[in-house]
Protein backbone atom coordinates (compact mmCIF):
# COMPACT_ATOMS: atom_id res chain seq x y z
CA UNK A 1 0.00 0.00 0.00
CA UNK A 2 2.73 2.56 0.98
CA UNK A 3 4.52 1.39 -2.62
CA UNK A 4 0.98 2.45 -4.33
CA UNK A 5 0.93 6.15 -2.45
CA UNK A 6 4.58 7.03 -3.41
CA UNK A 7 4.13 5.65 -7.13
CA UNK A 8 1.24 8.20 -6.89
CA UNK A 9 2.76 10.72 -4.96
CA UNK A 10 5.74 10.33 -8.15
CA UNK A 11 2.69 10.48 -10.89
CA UNK A 12 1.44 13.38 -10.01
CA UNK A 13 4.95 14.96 -8.69
CA UNK A 14 6.55 14.15 -12.37
CA UNK A 15 3.24 15.42 -14.09
CA UNK A 16 3.70 18.84 -12.47
CA UNK A 17 7.34 19.43 -12.98
CA UNK A 18 6.36 18.53 -17.13
CA UNK A 19 3.49 20.78 -17.15
CA UNK A 20 6.24 23.78 -15.64
CA UNK A 21 8.46 23.31 -17.95
CA UNK A 22 6.85 24.63 -20.70
CA UNK A 23 6.10 28.34 -21.34
CA UNK A 24 3.32 29.96 -21.43
CA UNK A 25 2.54 33.67 -21.57
CA UNK A 26 -0.62 36.28 -22.61
CA UNK A 27 0.06 39.16 -24.56
CA UNK A 28 -2.96 41.83 -25.23
CA UNK A 29 -3.28 45.09 -27.07
CA UNK A 30 -7.18 46.65 -26.70
CA UNK A 31 -9.41 43.84 -27.16
CA UNK A 32 -6.66 41.64 -29.11
CA UNK A 33 -5.47 38.65 -27.12
CA UNK A 34 -2.55 36.31 -27.96
CA UNK A 35 -1.94 33.09 -25.47
CA UNK A 36 1.80 32.22 -26.40
CA UNK A 37 2.83 28.68 -25.47
CA UNK A 38 5.40 26.20 -25.74
CA UNK A 39 5.45 23.05 -24.96
CA UNK A 40 9.34 22.67 -24.13
CA UNK A 41 11.10 25.13 -22.33
CA UNK A 42 11.95 28.61 -24.14
CA UNK A 43 15.77 27.59 -25.64
CA UNK A 44 18.62 29.26 -27.77
CA UNK A 45 17.41 27.84 -31.39
CA UNK A 46 14.87 26.32 -33.03
CA UNK A 47 10.89 26.65 -31.13
CA UNK A 48 7.50 26.20 -32.14
CA UNK A 49 5.67 28.45 -30.56
CA UNK A 50 1.70 27.87 -29.99
CA UNK A 51 -0.66 31.06 -30.24
CA UNK A 52 -4.21 31.29 -28.95
CA UNK A 53 -5.94 34.17 -30.72
CA UNK A 54 -9.14 36.01 -29.52
CA UNK A 55 -10.37 39.06 -31.22
CA UNK A 56 -12.86 40.93 -28.34
CA UNK A 57 -13.01 37.72 -26.49
CA UNK A 58 -14.17 35.94 -30.04
CA UNK A 59 -11.99 33.00 -31.14
CA UNK A 60 -9.87 34.65 -34.30
CA UNK A 61 -10.00 32.32 -37.07
CA UNK A 62 -8.66 32.67 -40.78
CA UNK A 63 -6.10 35.80 -40.08
CA UNK A 64 -3.03 36.40 -41.51
CA UNK A 65 -0.66 35.98 -38.45
CA UNK A 66 3.33 36.61 -38.56
CA UNK A 67 5.35 37.17 -35.44
CA UNK A 68 8.96 39.67 -36.05
CA UNK A 69 11.17 39.01 -33.60
CA UNK A 70 14.22 40.99 -32.74
CA UNK A 71 16.41 42.09 -30.34
CA UNK A 72 18.29 45.59 -30.50
CA UNK A 73 22.11 45.73 -31.00
CA UNK A 74 24.24 45.01 -28.33
CA UNK A 75 27.78 45.73 -27.22
CA UNK A 76 29.56 43.41 -29.55
CA UNK A 77 26.55 42.32 -31.21
CA UNK A 78 24.44 43.86 -33.90
CA UNK A 79 20.74 44.02 -34.25
CA UNK A 80 19.12 40.95 -34.91
CA UNK A 81 15.67 40.89 -36.71
CA UNK A 82 13.96 37.33 -38.77
CA UNK A 83 9.49 37.48 -39.43
CA UNK A 84 8.15 34.23 -39.50
CA UNK A 85 4.88 33.55 -41.03
CA UNK A 86 2.25 31.66 -38.74
CA UNK A 87 0.10 28.71 -39.94
CA UNK A 88 -3.53 28.18 -38.77
CA UNK A 89 -4.50 25.23 -37.05
CA UNK A 90 -8.05 26.11 -36.89
CA UNK A 91 -9.72 26.85 -33.58
CA UNK A 92 -8.03 30.61 -32.94
CA UNK A 93 -4.76 28.55 -32.93
CA UNK A 94 -1.73 29.24 -34.92
CA UNK A 95 1.98 27.89 -34.68
CA UNK A 96 5.14 29.19 -35.77
CA UNK A 97 8.85 27.87 -35.56
CA UNK A 98 10.76 30.92 -34.12
CA UNK A 99 14.64 30.39 -34.15
CA UNK A 100 16.09 32.56 -30.97
CA UNK A 101 19.46 32.43 -32.40
CA UNK A 102 21.35 33.58 -29.19
CA UNK A 103 20.72 34.12 -25.49
CA UNK A 104 18.94 37.02 -23.76
CA UNK A 105 15.38 38.98 -24.67
CA UNK A 106 14.18 39.18 -27.42
CA UNK A 107 11.15 41.31 -28.49
CA UNK A 108 8.45 40.02 -30.27
CA UNK A 109 5.45 41.84 -32.39
CA UNK A 110 2.80 39.64 -33.34
CA UNK A 111 1.20 41.09 -36.52
CA UNK A 112 -2.01 40.27 -36.89
CA UNK A 113 -4.58 41.29 -40.02
CA UNK A 114 -8.20 39.77 -39.54
CA UNK A 115 -10.25 38.58 -42.43
CA UNK A 116 -11.99 42.11 -41.34
CA UNK A 117 -10.74 45.14 -39.80
CA UNK A 118 -7.62 46.52 -39.25
CA UNK A 119 -4.31 45.05 -38.80
CA UNK A 120 -3.30 44.56 -34.84
CA UNK A 121 -0.08 44.60 -33.58
CA UNK A 122 0.61 43.11 -30.55
CA UNK A 123 3.60 43.71 -28.74
CA UNK A 124 5.44 41.20 -26.28
CA UNK A 125 8.91 39.66 -25.05
CA UNK A 126 10.81 36.39 -23.69
CA UNK A 127 14.17 35.82 -21.87
CA UNK A 128 16.01 33.26 -23.08
CU1 LIG B 1 22.00 39.96 -28.41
Amino acid sequence: MKTLIKLLMMAVLTGGLLHAAGFEKTATFRTTKVVMSVEKPLAVGSNTLELMLTLDAKVSEGAAVSLKVFMPAMPGMPAMESVVDATSLGGGKYKADVNFSMGGTWQIHILITPKTGKRIRVKTSVNI
